[in-house]
């Protein structure tokens, strides 16, 4: 997986990227991460990239044109050639239709939520670009011509996207095939089910007067199988009941979600 940034903090990311497990995939030549600092393609001396917005309101906008250029110098070296700025949006298009155009993934509050089924269609692609906006956003018409994938990842508003970019890459990271050991791996479908996780216990078997619960102790594989899965239905009603609507339940699970109700009911 090739991961592209336009941004205007490359070190942002390039300092969170390296740590832990992706840091470790770029070691091994699983990822790579290319970020283009937006800055470095304006055309005036002040480098200036935001500027009013047209018809009022407050703040300052992302320019078109530093946006434009940095995504053509990016593209330019997977070997599409995109006219410069006299050029026109149909040249634009032409240019895409000779070759495959690359994903971008506008990073925006104004786009579809971010999934776990998003994050791995994005991990059947070899290259994906990321577009981090800063200020109130970037001007529509640069937007039109390039983003694929408007994404966002809640019901926030961040400052910007470079952190929002970074979560998509590091649940993105994860389903390439190699990043994760085959156990972490297999955590992954339990999110799939549509069901939060259970709780997990680790030593000491006392903590603070705490002890673990026994069923995990016990050795009874099945019993344990059974206790979590009661406990994850429970979180999910719990946490997050919009899950269960979706989460494909057996009539066992149903039983026991009735039971859970008529023991606590809301
Ligand atoms: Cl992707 N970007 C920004 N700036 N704010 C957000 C977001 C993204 N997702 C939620 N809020």
């Amino acid at each position: 997986m090739n991961y592209h940034v336009l941004t205007l903090f490359p070190d942002m990311i390039r300092d969170c990227m390296n740590y832990s497990i992706t840091g470790k995939a770029m070691e091994k030549g699983l990822l790579s991460l290319n970020c283009v600092n937006i800055r470095d393609y304006t055309r005036n001396k002040h480098q200036k990239v935001d500027d009013y917005i047209y018809g009022g309101g407050a703040g300052l906008l992302m320019q078109a044109e530093p946006v434009y250029l940095a995504y053509r110098a990016l593209v330019s070296q997977m070997g599409i050639t995109l006219p410069d700025t006299d050029g026109t949006k149909e040249e634009v298009y032409e240019a895409f239709a000779k070759k495959k155009k690359p994903r971008v993934v506008m990073m925006t509050p104004v786009g579809k939520l971010f999934t776990q089924k998003m994050a791995e269609d994005f991990s059947k692609e070899e290259d994906l670009i990321f577009l981090c906006g800063h200020y109130e956003g970037i001007d529509e018409r640069v937007l039109e011509m390039i983003v694929t994938d408007p994404v966002c990842i809640g019901d926030y508003v961040l400052t910007g996207g470079e952190l929002a970019s970074m979560v998509v890459m590091d649940a993105v990271s994860r389903l390439v095939p190699g990043v994760l050991h085959n156990e972490e791996s297999a955590q992954t479908e339990s999110f799939s089910e549509d069901l939060l996780e259970f709780p997990q216990y680790s030593r000491p078997e006392v903590f603070m007067g705490e002890a673990v619960p026994p069923v995990l102790l016990s050795g009874h594989h099945a019993n344990v199988e059974q206790w979590r899965r009661e406990e994850s239905l429970k979180r999910t009603k719990k946490y997050r009941p919009d899950l269960l609507e979706k989460a494909s339940l057996t009539r066992k699970d149903e039983l026991f979600l009735a039971q859970v109700e008529k023991n606590s009911p809301l």
